[in-house]
């Protein structure tokens, strides 16, 4: 049976983080990138800046040349990965099975979802770009790696369909460059031989192939005729949301442990109520500062997706551990049994719905003016770190 394999990708990722956090940037040529003095590189170039020849990995310093009236940001890390987490929440919260394969990149196999694949992709890159204003690339063919390159030439905002049969047809007029496993060296030498294109590569003789890469060879050319057999393998910590944070020294008060295990549990609140699960399981992770590690995990009595249930629960498991003035250098708080968010309102209940409407306004706040916007009064005192 054709499976639909779906391949997404954001656009100019740490370039769109920037330009949310500072809308200026909004449409202008610039890049995330060290600084020259450094010989720093470019990490991500804006697509006006690409206009100019602009690409990540390119010294700084020529990107300047290319383009001389380039602004150059500096990269900094946390909020990539943050922006970066909740958009694969929400999309693992979504499909059956989803495999990520970098910062800003996943496949997902949406062959049981009851929807067309177009639909499917069309649906979460809207919804990401309403959610977290970040632009998408999709493609959507019977296997990752067509998949994948489709997802490419769609690029920026892009949504490519490769139907079943189509694959060797697609990639035939693409430069070989496009294909997956084809770098530099590999290139030059096919351009030796005159093969250009994808379909060149697909065309060219067994024994010819064999004689210059032995079988990797015969893969090349299954691949430049789009076959792929590689299934999408969920990552180990897939239906689990966890947040963790490392000490810039190790902590051994009480009450700011308690704080630190407090914004934790809003941290993976927040991102189960955006990808819309909730979890039965509630994890802890204590690192001493001898670096041993340990985990408890405790079962709530139904699923829960709320700061202040997930905090006490988490608490409840540190304290179980914890003597008084003993030094922590590591905190995390996760969330696992995952599923939709799902609850028996009882007459006691009134309380959890209010705190329901009070996150959810939260929530909005915290994702259009950032996460210090709102805060605790009780965290307003002296904050440890923030979770990563
Ligand atoms: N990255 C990096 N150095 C590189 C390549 C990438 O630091 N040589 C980082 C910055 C990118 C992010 O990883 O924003 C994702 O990499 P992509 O290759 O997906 O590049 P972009 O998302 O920036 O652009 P595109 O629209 O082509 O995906
Ligand atoms: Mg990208």
């Amino acid at each position: 049976m054709d499976r639909t394999i779906l391949h997404f990708d954001l656009d100019a990722f740490f370039c769109s983080v920037e330009a949310i956090l500072n809308p200026q940037l909004r449409g202008q040529a610039f890049v995330v990138a060290g600084s020259p003095e450094e010989r720093g590189v470019v990490s991500s170039a804006s697509y006006p800046a690409r206009k100019y020849g602009i690409r990540s990995a390119m010294p700084t310093a020529q990107a300047l040349r290319l383009c001389p009236g380039l602004i150059v940001v500096r990269p900094r890390h946390r909020p990539y990965g943050e922006h970066s987490d909740r958009v694969m929440d929400l999309v693992r919260g979504s499909v059956p099975a989803m495999e990520q394969v970098s910062i800003d990149e996943a496949f997902l196999d949406v062959t049981d979802h009851p929807r067309p694949g177009r639909e499917v992709a069309a649906g979460l890159q809207a919804e990401i770009l309403r959610r977290f204003s970040l632009p998408t690339s999709w493609g959507v063919a019977p296997n990752k790696l067509v998949a994948k390159v489709a997802t490419n030439v769609g690029k920026p905002n892009g949504l490519i369909v490769v139907p079943p049969g189509q694959e060797a047809t697609f990639l035939a007029p693409l430069p070989v460059s496009m294909l997956w496993g084809v770098g530099p060296k590999t290139q030059a030498q096919l351009a030796e031989f005159g093969v250009r294109t994808i379909g060149d590569l697909a065309g060219m003789p067994e024994d010819r192939l064999r004689s210059l890469w032995g079988e990797r060879g015969i893969d090349l050319a299954a691949s430049a005729r789009g076959e792929d057999g590689s299934s999408v393998v969920e990552g180990h910590e897939a239906r689990s949301v966890s947040s963790e944070t490392t000490f810039a020294r190790d902590i051994s008060e009480w009450e700011a442990l308690s704080r630190t295990l407090r914004s934790l549990a809003e941290d993976v609140g927040r991102r189960l109520r955006e990808s819309e699960v909730a979890g039965t399981t509630v994890r802890i992770k204590v690192r001493w500062p001898d670096f041993t590690t340990i985990t408890r995990q405790t079962r709530l009595r139904q699923p829960s997706d709320q700061d202040g249930e997930i905090f006490q629960a988490a608490q409840e498991l540190f304290d179980r551990v914890w003597r008084p003035g003993k030094a922590v250098r590591l905190l995390g708080v996760g969330m696992a049994g995952l599923g939709p968010p799902l609850r028996q309102l009882g007459l006691f209940d009134r309380r959890w719905e209010e705190d329901s409407r009070l996150l959810k306004a939260v929530d909005a706040i915290r994702t259009k003016y950032g996460w210090d916007a709102v805060q605790r009064a009780s965290d307003l005192q002296k904050r440890p770190d923030r979770p990563r």
